[in-house]
């Protein structure tokens, strides 16, 4: 694996994982999915999202950014599930989480390869838990251009991008449908928790 990225394949175990499920479920019924849009063009993403924790990712045709509001809702995003905090720190991630992206794929939904850089620190590492049908996974580094490997991210699977790695160029390619039963109507959502802001 390349400097700063820690794959825990199986980390979270079968009985976690209904249990994780069943809270990201309450998360979504309090801050609904929504279709994020790519700024200026404003195309939807395949992916549909939402956020738990003090801040949340959002899209629209202004930008990206981090808001405490849900853009539909304009309520406060809940809180992030005490597992998944409980997962930061067991990992050695530093202080507390901020934000915790919720990504939906269903069918053929995909993300293109792009760089995590709307945060206002790339100190603290970005811990990705992957839920329900296997994720295909691409994995290049710092710069577009160059090698890409492709990495296979089933449920209960845990991969932090720490140091080096914090900004290399990733994305989803595809979603293997029936890789798994854990979602009652298929599909994968991926947990992405975060530091936005600074420590101290
Ligand atoms: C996913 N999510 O599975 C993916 C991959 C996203 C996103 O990319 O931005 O919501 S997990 C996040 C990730 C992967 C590789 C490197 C970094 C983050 N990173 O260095 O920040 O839904
Ligand atoms: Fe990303």
């Amino acid at each position: 694996m390349s400097d700063g990225v820690a794959y825990y394949p199986g980390r979270i175990s079968a009985t976690d994982q209904r249990s994780l499920l069943a809270e990201i479920e309450q998360v979504i019924a309090e801050a609904p999915l929504f279709v994020p849009r790519m700024p200026r063009t404003n195309q939807p993403f395949s992916v549909e999202m939402t956020n738990c924790g003090s801040l949340g990712w959002v899209a629209d045709r202004t930008g990206y950014r981090y808001q405490r509001t849900h853009p539909d809702t304009g309520e406060p995003w809940p809180p992030i599930p005490q597992r998944l905090v409980a997962l930061w720190r067991s990992l050695g991630a530093p202080g507390e989480p901020e934000a915790c992206l919720v990504n939906l794929y269903r069918g053929t939904a995909k993300l293109g390869l792009h760089q995590d850089r709307d945060e206002a620190t790339f100190d603290a590492p970005v811990v990705s838990v992957s839920l329900g049908d296997t994720g295909v996974f691409r994995i290049g580094g710092t710069t577009r251009r160059g090698p890409t490997r492709s990495l296979r991210l089933a449920s209960g699977d845990v991969i932090m991008f720490g140091g080096e790695a914090r900004l290399i160029y990733h994305g989803i390619d595809r979603i293997i449908a029936g890789s798994s039963r854990l979602l009652p109507d298929g599909g994968r959502i991926n947990l992405t928790l975060r530091r936005v802001n600074p420590l101290s």
